[in-house]
């Protein structure tokens, strides 16, 4: 049983990471009329790892005895000024999860609902992961430059980094993790 700040607070995540689902597969979309297949595979896996994140919410609530909202559908940016400023967009947004999910920490904590707590270290980690990231992107995109004949190689690059977190998770299936 969770209390109903701990169940709003929750369902105000569950419309971030779907906004963020929703942001990524219309980036993938846009990517693809670019003619950057990379980055459009690397924003489709970034949209199904938004929707997770928002059913592993959605789910907690249920089993805690909360109800979980499903939210409004905001739209999205349909279309980005350039890679970079695309690329610059998810990490201001991951950085906004961050907070959000730093904001869940402590309100947990003044609540002294440790199972709540417990359940947000899994975020806690998964936001560091993220925002790093989405940092080493947009190292590679300053180093690489996102002038127009620059883009073909940033979306090598992405393509790279997508393949390797595809292995990465396949071994994670492998090896029986989450
Ligand atoms: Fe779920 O916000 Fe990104 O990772």
């Amino acid at each position: 049983m969770i209390s109903k700040e701990m169940e709003a607070t929750l369902n105000k995540q569950i419309e971030l990471e779907c906004y963020a689902s929703f942001l990524y597969l219309s980036m993938a979309s846009w990517c693809e009329t670019e003619g950057l297949e990379g980055s459009a595979a690397f924003m489709h896996r970034q949209s199904e790892e938004e929707r997770a994140h928002m059913l592993r919410i959605f789910h907690y609530i249920s089993e805690v005895d909360g109800h979980a909202i499903v939210p409004a559908v905001k739209q999205p940016p349909l279309k980005f000024d350039s890679a970079r400023a695309m690329f610059q967009e998810v990490y201001d947004h991951e950085q906004k999860v961050t907070a959000s999910i730093n904001k869940l920490v402590s309100q947990a904590y003044k609540e002294d609902d440790y199972t709540t707590l417990n359940f947000l270290q899994w975020y806690v980690d998964e936001q560091r992961e993220e925002e790093a990231l989405m940092r080493s992107i947009m190292d590679k995109i300053k180093l690489i430059g996102d002038g127009p004949q620059s883009l073909y190689y940033i979306d090598k690059e992405i393509d790279k980094i997508n393949a390797a977190e595809a292995a990465a998770e396949a071994a994670n299936a492998d090896a029986g993790g989450a």
